[in-house]
This record gives C-alpha cells, structure tokens and sequence, in this order.
C-alpha cells in the first residue's frame, strides 16, 4: 500500500489526496493547494507528508549551529505592537545600548571556543548608523576572521542606509566589505500590508524587505526569511507571504532556510491575542515543508518555540534547530518564552536530537557540515 492509499482509507478529501500525489512525485503545490491545507489538512495528513520530504531531502539528519548573538541594542524608532522588547530612545535608559568595545568584549569571550556564527541584531537606534556597525564588523573581522558574520535585518538595514542616504546596493556593498556575509530573516513578519498596517505599520514594507534580500543574493550573500504567525494574519495571508518567498527563491537560490516564528504574547501591546495552540504550530511547519519546495532548510528556533516543541517539529518536517545560543538573546524571554535562559549545550542539543530518532550534525552557516554525531 503506498502513501495514497493509506490516506484513501482514512477518509482524505479526494482535494487533499490530488497534494499527497504531487509530493509524492516531487511537483510543487500551488497556492490554492496551500489554502486548502491550511483549511483542511488535518496534522497526521499534512505531517506525514511533511515528514516524508525532510526525509527524502536529509535522510534523517538534523542540524544545528555553534553560535551567539549580539543584540547592540533595544532602543528602537519604531513602534511594532508585537514587540515585547524595544524601547523608546525617551525611554533609553530602561533599555541598553552597547559600545563598540562592550560588543568586542562579547566577542572576546569566545576566544577558544569552537562558534562558528555570531548573529549581530537588534532595535533601531537612530544613533547607531551605517558607520558605527561597519566599524564593528571590521574589529570583530579582524579579530576572529574564521567567525562567519550573521548580521541585520531588512528592517535595520533599510533605516541605517536611508540615513546615510545611499542605495542598497551601496549600503550592501559596505557592510560585506567590512565583513558581513549573511542577512538573518527577522522583519519579515507578515508581508501582506492589511496585517503589516495593524502590526508594523512604520517599518519597511514587504517589497521593500524582498528588495533588500534579492540585492543581498545578487552580491553574493545568502540569508534568511521568517515568518512572524499566530496573531491576527488569516491563512491566506501566510500563503501569501510564503509565495512571495518561493517566487524570489526561484528567482536568486540565495535564501538557506525558511524559519516561522510563533508570536509569543507577554509584555506587548498585542498581548490581548491568544497564542496559537501546538496542533497549529506543528500544522504550520509542516504545511511551510510542503509549499516551500525551494527552501532546502526548515528551522525550528527553539529559544521562541520552547525546546520541548522544537523536539517535536522534528516529526513535521523540520531539520535544523538553530543553535547553541549560550544565553545570548532577551528576545523571546522577554515576549514570554518558556525558555527564559536560552543555552544549550552541544550534547544536549544531540541529545534532543537523538531522542526525536533523527541523527545531529553541526553545520556552518551555509548548511556545510562540519560533523556528524554518530547515534548511540
Ligand atoms: O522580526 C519579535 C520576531 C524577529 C516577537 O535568521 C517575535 O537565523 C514572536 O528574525 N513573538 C527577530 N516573535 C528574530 C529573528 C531571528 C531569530 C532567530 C534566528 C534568525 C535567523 C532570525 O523576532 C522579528 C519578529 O518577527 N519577534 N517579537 C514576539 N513577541
Ligand atoms: Fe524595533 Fe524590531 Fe521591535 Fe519592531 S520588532 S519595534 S523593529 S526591535
């Protein structure tokens, strides 16, 4: 009996059964298909099938990365409701600002240690510009040149050049000269500007977030897009967002994963929504494996997810959970994750990894693997 049939007899939607035949044969699903799973995929249905194509791309491995953040600062121009993290620059002093030499102490820290990455992000301080972050991408360069640059969402980057008044292309070409050599995913949310009026009406549009990425892929970084779900979006707007992203993947190959990110509700002013329930989480990554046929990666962030549900999405189609952390981001603590002191350690990543039955393997940035742990 193969998959089809299997779903045959247990009721499946003759609608639904046409999608389980197309990734059975490897042909992308169209946007309706998408909607239609979202409305009626049950989570067995669309976690099998999910399940079935993490297999066939990574034949049971999972990734992760050593790696620490650095959040330069929470201060932020804009006022995004679902953001339990920001402060106002009137309201600076309850929030941090770090200087270039307290960043290289962070930096410094992990001398002698086996990180790979360092994920440089936070708010939008209207005095921390083009220059200020050129200059630490050169001192920690030239300090660790072996630590690959991860840094800067559209948003951020899209404030920093309009202030110094160059083009993308321009800012783009600085910051990698200087050392960057990826673009994290944040600022995405949702595209869609009926939602991205009501959650993050002042920031970058969706265009303009794409524009960003697709000059980034055109000189030659690679990065990363996200999607911000669970508060007032409706399934259509997901698809919408996700469309967009597989268009310019078809278009560049330059993004490495896809990474949905659960809107978490303490402390915001969105905190009147309730958070969505683990079937839809688990629904969510896996209908993102099904549609999104050109992203190879599907990251589950555990800091956001909780570690216990990123365990999870590992049987929805997920095959990377991001990093060790080393308790470097408020982020999620902040906006109420259960992980209030985000850190791993590596065997207990591969420990996690190995009780879901899957097989750890540490990577680099750019998914190249740099070892993998033999199950035991
Ligand atoms: O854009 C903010 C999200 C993002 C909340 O590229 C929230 O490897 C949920 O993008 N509930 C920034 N989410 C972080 C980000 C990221 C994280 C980890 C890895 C990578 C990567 C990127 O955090 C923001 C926004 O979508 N966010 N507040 C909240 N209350
Ligand atoms: Fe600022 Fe980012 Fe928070 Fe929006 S999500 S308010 S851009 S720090």
């Amino acid at each position: 009996m193969n998959l089809s049939e299997v779903f045959r007899t247990a009721g499946t939607d003759n609608r639904l059964l046409a999608i389980a035949e197309k990734v059975q044969n490897n042909q992308r699903i169209s946007d309706e298909e998408g909607l239609l799973l979202f409305e009626k995929g049950e989570l067995a249905f669309v976690g099998a099938l999910a399940n079935f194509i993490a297999h066939r791309l990574h034949n049971g491995k999972v990734y992760f990365n050593r790696n620490f953040h650095i959040e330069p600062t929470n201060v932020c121009v804009f006022t995004c409701n679902f953001c339990s993290y920001s402060r106002q620059y009137k309201h600076r002093d309850d929030g941090w600002e770090l200087s270039l030499e307290q960043m290289m102490d962070i930096v410094r820290k992990y001398d002698g240690q086996p990180v790979t990455e360092v994920h440089i992000v936070g708010g939008v301080h209207p005095k921390m510009n083009l220059e200020f972050f050129c200059e630490l991408l050169s001192r920690i360069h030239a300090h660790r040149p072996d630590l690959h640059l991860k840094g800067f969402t559209a948003v951020e980057l899209d404030y920093m050049f309009r202030k110094a008044k160059v083009s993308t292309e321009e800012g783009l070409r600085r910051m990698q000269q200087a050392g960057l050599q990826s673009l994290p995913g944040g600022g995405a949310e949702i595209f869609h500007p009926d939602v991205r009026n009501i959650i993050c009406a002042d920031k970058v549009d969706g265009d303009g977030w794409l524009n960003i990425h697709e000059t980034a892929h055109r000189l030659g970084m690679h990065s990363n897009a996200t999607m911000l779900y669970g508060h007032v979006e409706n399934y259509a707007h997901r698809i919408d967002h996700m469309s967009r992203l597989r268009a310019l993947q078809d278009k560049t190959g330059g993004f490495n994963c896809f990474i949905p990110l659960k809107f978490r509700n303490q402390n915001n002013d969105m905190s009147h929504i309730k958070e969505v329930s683990i079937i839809e989480d688990l629904r969510l990554y896996a209908i993102s494996r099904i549609f999104m046929d050109n992203f190879r990666n599907l990251k589950a962030y555990w800091p956001m997810l909780g570690r216990q549900t990123a365990q999870l999405t590992l049987a929805f189609g997920v095959n990377d959970l991001d990093g060790t952390i080393d308790d470097t981001t408020k982020i999620y603590s902040m906006a109420g994750s259960e992980e209030q002191s985000p850190s791993l350690t590596t065997e207990e990543l591969c420990n996690l990894i190995e009780d879901a039955g899957r097989t750890p393997v540490e990577r680099d940035t750019l998914y190249n693997e740099i070892q993998v742990f033999a199950n035991q």
